[in-house]
């Protein structure tokens, strides 16, 4: 890590410390958050979270998910709480845009930053960076960071399990973005009591009635299959969004059903919002989207994982995904998988 010794001395006496990270927040950016803030608690400092954006429900059950202000809502009062800052950490985001409403504020601060991240392409904007791209989630990379604190004793049930929610939500319940480093990891969570069932139940199974239905309306009436590219796209306009009432977060994971149909290798959700038109993607094996995300919607993150967004008609951004994809990528897309085990 990037100046470490640097900040174990600073981080050695009681700080004003903020927490942040990206707007949207997903579970990796909650968890790696809540248990960064269960840490540094513990360690005698004065923690909060502030996230740019409202933080999805489902997580509700999370400890002191009610401690996090959500700047939106919380402008006056979080902007003076990151103004008092020493330290800011920036979870689980690689670039200072990613935290939208807050970017100036943070940029502007003369706070010690601290960058924890596993996206590509890491912005410069933090003293201090933990940058692994190879890292399952950054929750892992904060498991690793209080170990490389020398803090291994200092782990509880309350840092664990929030650690423990990025983990699945950013290798799809171990699924991928897994490796045996990650695998000693989560043993000596098990080992520590962590419930995997429980937890895996809480993060998995937890469509509500609304968003099971919008899964269902996606995947009957939004998804166009290419089979000649092995590419699903499912297209939400701004009439599906009135008539399913979707809020922010309400299609997150629906890009990720796409990519359960036999030979699709990539997979987008394109929403069209009010002055915007945003990408999700997602791709299986070498296929990179985020090559296509940064080169034509001003995105990127990941290899299998990557969004965008684009100042164009709903209608012409389909048109340029789809002519993308055949143009440029239809051979590596149809290219004959060798599966060998
Ligand atoms: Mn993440």
């Amino acid at each position: 890590m990037q100046n470490f010794d640097q900040l174990k001395d600073l981080l050695a006496s009681p700080k004003r410390i903020v927490i942040t990270s990206h707007a949207n927040p997903d579970g990796d950016a909650l968890g790696s958050s809540l248990g960064m803030y269960h840490y540094l608690k513990k360690q005698g400092h004065r923690i909060t979270v502030i996230m740019p954006t409202e933080m999805p429900d489902f997580l509700c059950w999370m400890k002191d998910f009610d401690q996090v202000l959500v700047y939106e809502n919380t402008r006056t009062f979080s902007t003076k709480i990151v103004k008092e800052a020493e330290i800011i950490f920036a979870l689980d985001y690689n670039s200072i845009s990613r935290i939208e409403n807050m970017s100036s504020l943070v940029a502007n601060s003369t706070a010690y930053k601290v960058m924890i991240d596993h996206h590509m392409y890491p912005e410069d904007f933090c003293q201090s960076v933990l940058s692994d791209t190879s890292a399952s989630s950054t929750c892992q990379l904060v498991y690793e960071f209080i170990e490389l604190m020398g803090d291994v004793n200092e782990l509880n049930v309350d840092i664990l399990n929030a650690l423990y929610v990025g983990i699945l939500t950013d290798t799809g319940g171990f699924r991928y973005a897994t490796s045996a480093r990650l695998f000693r990891i989560v043993a000596s969570m098990l080992e520590f009591g962590i419930d995997n069932n429980k937890l895996s139940d809480l993060v998995f199974n937890s469509y509500t009635v609304k968003s099971f239905n919008l899964l269902a309306h996606c995947i009957s009436d939004c998804l166009e299959i290419i089979e000649d590219c092995n590419t699903g796209i499912v297209a939400v306009s701004q009439a599906d969004h009135k008539r399913f009432n979707i809020q922010r977060g309400d299609l997150e994971g629906v890009v990720n059903f796409i990519l359960k149909i036999q030979k699709i290798r990539c997979a987008v959700l394109i929403t069209e919002r009010r002055e915007i038109v945003k990408l999700s993607m997602r791709s299986k094996g070498d296929f990179s989207v985020q090559k296509i995300c940064s080169t034509y919607f001003n995105g990127g993150g990941h290899k299998n994982a990557s969004g965008g967004a684009i100042k164009k008609p709903f209608k012409e951004v389909i048109k340029i995904f789809k002519d993308v994809i055949n143009n440029e990528y239809k051979d590596e897309l149809t290219k004959k998988l060798m599966v060998e085990l």
